[in-house]
């Protein structure tokens, strides 16, 4: 079960993460803008700041924290990740992807504005992510943030996010198998869960042997993820049965859940909590808020 604690410092996490992401949207003296559309500002603010839970920030400051990392430079990579999260979130709601009219308990971004903000806003949060993370006000060595913008590019590119979604969209027409759906998860959810934990080892400058390590817990993290995920569709769907969609009824087909069952699910996410454990053993009790992390992941009801 999810420890209570967790949740609390999640939440008081997502308290400090959110002026660091306000001040992102504000206008300062070193970008030199002269002016800024305030309606695409409002809608970037929208799908940016309205709610959701933060892991992806939360697991970059954690692992940074755990290996002696800049808390400060930390929260603002952080900030840029959640900032190319939000604008995943933004363009997988249009009527052109999933068509979703509710993210985060609100209207989603092109039901509050219109399709072409919503388009522009997700653009705008993409780009912003790579600009903070090469910012200077980003406090750490260049070969730091070149790394960091690196690793974030493939973790969203065609080899990741954008790919894994690309395959998701091809799987409804052609259903993948197990190796296939494997794939496209590991892309299209797990990629920038990795790029939040190897992100600390790379603030922290930590040695090739502990970034592999946290690439490896992030990894886990992003299979746990998307297993709760398939998990939730289902609880949802049969709680809302009788009023089910035709894309409600094809949920759960092309997951690992759908092809594995249940009971395999369940199993599943309790081992590789316990792989995520042992891998994280070396780190002794610095290490227990990142075990809490990863049972949170795989017991989470939102
Ligand atoms: C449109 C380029 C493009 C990519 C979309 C990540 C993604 C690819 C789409 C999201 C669709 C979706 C609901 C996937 C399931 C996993 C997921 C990313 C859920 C949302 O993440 P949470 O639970 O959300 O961390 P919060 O709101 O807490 O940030």
């Amino acid at each position: 079960e999810i420890s209570a604690t967790f949740e609390t410092c999640l939440r008081n996490f997502a308290s400090e993460i959110l002026p660091v992401m306000t001040g992102l949207l504000s206008l300062t003296a070193e970008t030199g803008e002269i002016a800024r559309p305030a309606h695409l500002i409002e809608a970037m603010r929208h799908g940016l700041l309205n709610g959701g839970k933060r892991l992806r920030p939360f697991l970059v400051v954690e692992t940074a924290s755990l290996l002696g990392g800049n808390r400060p430079a930390a929260l603002r990579v952080g900030a840029a990740l959640e900032c190319l999260h939000s604008y995943s979130l933004v363009h997988d709601d249009l009527p052109a992807m999933d068509d979703d009219d509710m993210r985060r308990g609100k209207p989603t971004v092109h039901i509050a504005f219109d399709e072409a903000t919503a388009i522009l806003a997700g653009d705008g949060l993409l780009t912003l992510a790579f600009d903070t993370i090469a910012a200077p006000e980003t406090a750490l060595p260049d070969k730091a943030r070149i790394d960091l913008v690196l690793a974030l590019s493939r973790a969203a590119g065609i080899g990741g996010m954008v790919g894994g979604q690309a395959l998701d969209l091809a799987a409804e027409k052609n259903a993948p198998g197990e190796e296939g759906v494997v794939t496209l998860q590991a892309m299209k959810t797990g990629a920038l869960l990795r790029f939040a934990c190897e992100a600390g080892a790379i603030i922290a400058g930590a040695p090739a042997g502990d970034l592999a390590r946290l690439r490896r817990y992030g990894e886990l993290l992003g299979r746990a993820f998307q297993i709760a995920d398939d998990l939730l569709d289902i609880t949802s769907d049969a709680a809302t049965l009788g009023k089910a969609t035709g894309k409600d009824a094809d949920r759960g087909k092309g997951t690992l859940v759908g092809l594995k069952g249940q009971d395999w699910a369940v199993a599943e996410l309790a081992r590789l909590v316990d792989e995520a454990t042992s891998l994280l053993s070396p780190y002794g009790g610095k290490a227990r808020i990142l075990i809490e992390a990863a049972k949170f992941v795989a017991a989470r009801q939102n």
